[in-house]
């Protein structure tokens, strides 16, 4: 019985049908997605910290109204994606747990520090352009709601990158000392961009299943070499330079060529040794703590409402 259902689950993954959420899936693909979902989830949410950190320090209004709108979209893309989560019978409250007690992950970029200004147009052209990388074949993914939701958070994550490449451009047309302020954000912002798109497929225990069940469209690797390629050309326009002394138009590939990443780095920031791990799990704990009363007020609310109507009906 099991494998017929299991048949015509990957028959409709390999028609391109959209797999909803009271459709029967294999147990291991809903677990999958809730991992992935509520890891990126948790990533958006994370991922406001390093540039909510430059909010009131942005060289002008014009900036800060830019950098304000950004950090809202991404707490929007957490929240689209905390629904989605929930679509496949988790709860937020205990996507919420996970992410507090360590025991989900959020994408390791976020454990870096944020230490100028040009670090806001780093991470708009290097993360979200990475982050954009990976999501615009998840908007092809086979779970309806993960799909839908990231239609819209790509067009905004464009409007990130746009910006970020942006803030870049002005900076390296500046002077010597606003081209090396945005020199030194891309030299510490290259290598953790790159391993954000996870571990090489050889390494990767998730790749194979999430390519048979279409929840990923391409391998890490192949992303990542599609990310690099785009990056070294886009470098040219900026003047600067990307800091691998390896990286090289390979003609017979038809991609760049690039130096080795340091994979014993990665592996201590997913583990909780980055630079900013701590810190950030604190900033999180403590919005949860910081909002308890709210919560209970809700509740409560919630449940005077509900003795209302019933008194009202009696
Ligand atoms: N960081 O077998 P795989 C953004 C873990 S959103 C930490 O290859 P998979 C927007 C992985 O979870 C950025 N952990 O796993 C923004 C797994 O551990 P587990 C987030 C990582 O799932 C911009 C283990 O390693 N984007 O930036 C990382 O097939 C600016 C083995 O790995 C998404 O989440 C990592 N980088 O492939 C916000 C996109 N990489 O769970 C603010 C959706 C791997 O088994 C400002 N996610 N791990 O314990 C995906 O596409 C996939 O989940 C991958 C990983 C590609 C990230």
């Amino acid at each position: 019985m099991e494998k017929d259902f299991e048949k015509i689950f990957q028959d409709k993954i390999d028609r391109e049908v959209r797999i909803e959420p009271r459709d029967w899936m294999p147990e291991k693909y809903r677990q999958t997605l809730i991992r992935q979902i509520s890891q990126h989830a948790h990533s958006e949410i994370v991922g406001m910290l390093p540039e909510g950190n430059w909010i009131t320090r942005a060289p002008n209004l014009r900036r800060k109204a830019i950098l304000l709108a950004k950090v809202q979209d991404e707490a929007g893309h957490g929240l689209y994606l905390y629904s989605a989560a929930e679509t496949l019978g988790i709860s937020r409250d205990e996507m919420y747990h996970q992410l507090h007690t360590g025991k989900a992950k959020y994408s390791s970029i976020f454990n870096y520090p944020t230490l100028s200004w040009a670090d806001m147009g780093a991470i708009g052209w290097l993360v979200d352009g990475a982050a954009i990388m990976n999501q615009v074949p998840l908007c092809r993914t086979s779970f309806g709601p993960y799909a839908r939701a990231m239609v819209r958070v790509c067009k905004e994550e464009s409007f990130h990158q746009r910006q970020g490449f942006e803030i870049l451009l002005t900076l390296s047309r500046g002077n010597e000392a606003q081209k090396k302020m945005a020199q030194d954000s891309i030299d510490r912002w290259w290598w953790p961009s790159i391993m954000m798109f996870g571990p090489k497929d050889d390494e990767s225990p998730n790749t194979q299943l999430s390519m048979k069940w279409k929840i990923k469209r391409f391998t890490n690797d192949e992303l990542r070499q599609k990310f690099v390629d785009v990056c070294a050309e886009q470098i040219k326009i900026l003047g600067l330079t990307i800091p691998d002394p390896e990286l090289k138009w390979n003609e017979e590939r038809g991609h760049y060529d690039f130096g080795p990443i340091n994979w014993d780095e990665f592996w201590q920031v997913v583990q909780g040794n980055g630079p900013c791990n701590k810190e950030r799990l604190e900033a999180r704990r403590k919005a949860w703590d910081d909002g308890a009363w709210v919560r209970e007020a809700a509740s409560a609310y919630a449940a005077k409402r509900k003795n209302d109507t019933t008194e009202a009906a009696a």
